[in-house]
């Protein structure tokens, strides 16, 4: 298949190009690089040091013989995007070209704008160009499990049966997210499915959890493919923040009470997921929604198994409770349903002390390039 993975220098999205070139598929990277620009910004980095794009992809063509080809530019410019379109003619198009990271979006009314600027103006330009381009197109988004938020009740897979005064509907999921970059998902979600039912477009929204560890089968070819791992408040996520932490001599910073529940995979599974996604396309205009995790936790059940794993490994972590930064609840009912990619094949790798090891050892061998003072969360949603 012709695939355009947009987004694919970043930490979903360069594993996945790799995973899929892999396979056989014909890959195309989209990606403006503003995530490295956004590094510069921060004074921040990625703990594991990161290869220019273009040495990545000549490094896989001289492993494996396998193209990938590279557009630098942005999907908010619609020249650039449509001249993707002509010249890839994509069969699917792997949406991961977002700013992601939700402080970054409360940091002021600039960041905010930015983000949704960025997110929902760039994805409406997407839909455009696969109604003019490629009608066939599958698009495959990212989208995030945190568009729900924490409802009192089960969280379904992007629809809900709502009985209401007597009669009866399959609706959207409602939708509680907690930062302005959640929400440019929710706005996102709702043109997609605006656009599949208007023009007949094919989409697969992914509704993903927080991703955690860093290597693939491919990413592990060679030094030069490895993948992105981000530690600061900023774009550092709650796991991989962790093992981090622990590998520096740092407090595991655990925000509040602790007791907030997220949905986390592998990095591993995001690549088969988008996989799997491709590989079963959506009818025409059809919106499809899949929850793509694996597992649940509380960030402080997290805390307490990489405090034992890192005590396996000599290292004395303690685990510290901060003021949260975030307006979130802490206290709350969770549980959300994720069968539709297992029904199509997903076999999960689960979080076992033998994972946590792997990742520590990695970010152990890295350690010397965390700068220690972008751990603690500098930025608060009031
Ligand atoms: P990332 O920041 O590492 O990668 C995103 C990539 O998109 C970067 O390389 C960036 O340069 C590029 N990009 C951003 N805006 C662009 C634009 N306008 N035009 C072209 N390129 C652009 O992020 P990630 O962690 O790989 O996340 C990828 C996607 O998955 C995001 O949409 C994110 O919301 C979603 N997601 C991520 C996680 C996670 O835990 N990392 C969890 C759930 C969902
Ligand atoms: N948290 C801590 N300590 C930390 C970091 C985070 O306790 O050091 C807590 C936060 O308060 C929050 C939870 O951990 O309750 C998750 O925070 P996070 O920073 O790991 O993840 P989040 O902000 O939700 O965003 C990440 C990705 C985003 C993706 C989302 C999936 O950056 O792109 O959409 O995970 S989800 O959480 O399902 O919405």
């Amino acid at each position: 298949m012709r695939i355009v993975v947009a987004g694919g220098d970043g930490f979903c999205g360069w594993p996945t190009a790799l995973h899929l070139s892999n396979q056989g598929h014909e890959v195309t990277i989209v990606d403006n690089l503003s995530r490295r620009k956004w590094d510069e910004e921060l004074h921040s980095n990625s703990v594991t040091p990161i290869a220019s794009l273009e040495e990545r992809v000549g490094k896989w063509k001289e492993l494996t013989g396998k193209e990938i080809k590279t557009y630098i530019g942005d999907l908010n410019h619609y020249d650039f995007l449509r001249e993707v379109f002509r010249q890839t003619e994509p069969e699917a198009f792997v949406h991961f070209a977002e700013q992601r990271s939700a402080p970054y979006s409360m940091i002021d009314r600039e960041h905010a704008v930015f983000t949704q600027q960025n997110n929902v103006l760039g994805n409406l330009n997407v839909l455009y160009a696969i109604k003019e381009f490629a009608p066939e197109c599958h698009l495959i988004k990212l989208g995030t499990m945190g568009e729900y938020g924490t409802p009192n009740i089960d969280i379904e897979e992007g629809y809900i049966e709502i009985e209401h005064k007597g009669r009866k509907d399959v609706m959207p999921y409602p939708k509680q997210p907690g930062s302005f970059y959640h929400l440019s998902k929710v706005h996102d979600s709702h043109n997609i499915m605006f656009a599949c039912k208007i023009w007949g477009i094919r989409a697969t929204d992914l509704n993903q959890g927080i991703v955690y560890g860093l290597h693939t089968n491919e990413t592990k070819m060679d030094p030069m493919l490895v993948n992105r791992v981000d530690y600061d408040g900023v774009f550092g996520t709650a796991l991989n923040r962790f093992l981090i932490q622990a590998a520096t001599g740092h407090d595991l910073t655990v925000y509040g009470s602790g007791n907030q529940t997220r949905a986390f995979l592998n990095i591993e599974d995001t690549v088969r997921c988008v996989e799997i996604a491709a590989e079963n396309p959506a009818d025409k205009g059809e919106f499809r929604v899949f929850n793509q995790f694996t597992e649940y936790f509380s960030v402080q059940e997290l805390a307490e198994k990489v405090q034992k794993v890192a005590k396996e490994e000599g290292l004395n972590t303690e685990v510290s409770h901060l003021d949260n930064p975030r307006i979130e609840a802490e206290e709350h009912y969770y549980h959300a349903v994720n069968t539709k990619l297992r029904d199509l094949g997903l076999e999960p790798h689960l979080l076992t002390d033998d994972v946590l090891h792997d990742i520590l050892q990695t970010v152990i061998e890295h350690k010397d390039r965390v700068i220690k003072e972008n751990i603690l969360p500098s930025i608060k949603w009031k």
